[in-house]
């Protein structure tokens, strides 16, 4: 089935959805020679950051990650990671969460238009919980759980559920014609990236035709719901901040 009713751009309080059509380049100190769209950040009314990196042989990203955790997970292409004296290869599949505090990371050595897909969140600290180190894998990696105990909706959850994290960032597989099975609302913010297929978003009362290449920022209570379409698997990542629910005012 070919489908081509694309949707564009489209930015409201309570959602947006980025295809990339209006990307202008942004400049981050301390990286270079490469390209960096900022798809999501508190501008937006997120709470918080998600870019697009494209990078090449003389792309040189260096920094700290200060307050902030930093999630990296490579689309495509490949690169190398430095922490410190470790060394980690970023290819297609592969993902980094570097911990609040990294004195020194460097990216490099990347091959022609490597994709990296970032998300930063300055990170909650609990009282009793030391903050987890660097924590890496690779996507081939994580078991697929079924979801809601419908066998079209497979779930990978890249990082630990643990109370040291307080983001979640996993990939969630439709086989054709799967859909959520329920409109979901809830407290929770997303920040989403198509990896393959496409599908029916629905953001509040509005639907969308999406596929790979399209970002969707979904506030807290932005009604959401995703229908499959086509008939290879449909797959996007998404982010969403978890475990830092008080009912102390
Ligand atoms: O984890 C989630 O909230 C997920 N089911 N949401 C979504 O895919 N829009
Ligand atoms: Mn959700």
């Amino acid at each position: 089935m070919k489908l081509t009713a694309r949707s564009q751009t489209v930015v409201k309080q309570n959602y947006a959805l980025i295809t990339g059509d209006g990307f202008v380049n942004s400049v981050v100190p301390g990286w270079s020679n490469c390209v960096v769209n900022v798809v999501i950040n508190e501008a937006m009314g997120a709470d918080f950051c998600q870019q697009l990196v494209t990078l090449g042989p003389t792309s040189s990203l260096k920094g700290s990650t200060q307050v902030s955790e930093f999630f990296i997970y490579a689309i495509e292409g490949q690169a190398q990671l430095q922490v410190e004296d470790q060394s980690y290869a970023l290819k297609a599949g592969s993902y980094v969460w570097l911990p609040p505090g990294t004195a020194n990371y460097t990216i490099d050595s990347a091959a022609e238009n490597t994709q990296l897909l970032t998300f930063q969140k300055v990170y909650e600290e609990l009282e009793d919980i030391s903050i987890p180190a660097l924590y890496h894998g690779h996507a081939d990696d994580i078991q697929q759980d079924i979801y809601l105990e419908d066998p079209q909706l497979l779930m990978q959850n890249l990082l630990p559920y643990e109370l040291g994290f307080d983001m979640a960032v996993n990939i969630f597989t439709y086989l054709p014609g799967g859909n959520l099975p329920f409109v979901e609302t809830h407290v929770m913010e997303h920040g989403l990236t198509y990896l393959s297929g496409q599908g029916i978003y629905r953001l509040d009362d509005d639907w969308y035709h999406v596929g790979k290449g399209d970002h969707i920022w979904m506030a807290p209570y932005c009604p959401q719901w995703f229908g499959a379409l086509g008939d290879s698997p449909s797959a996007y990542i998404y982010y969403k901040n978890v475990n830092r629910f008080s009912i102390e005012q």
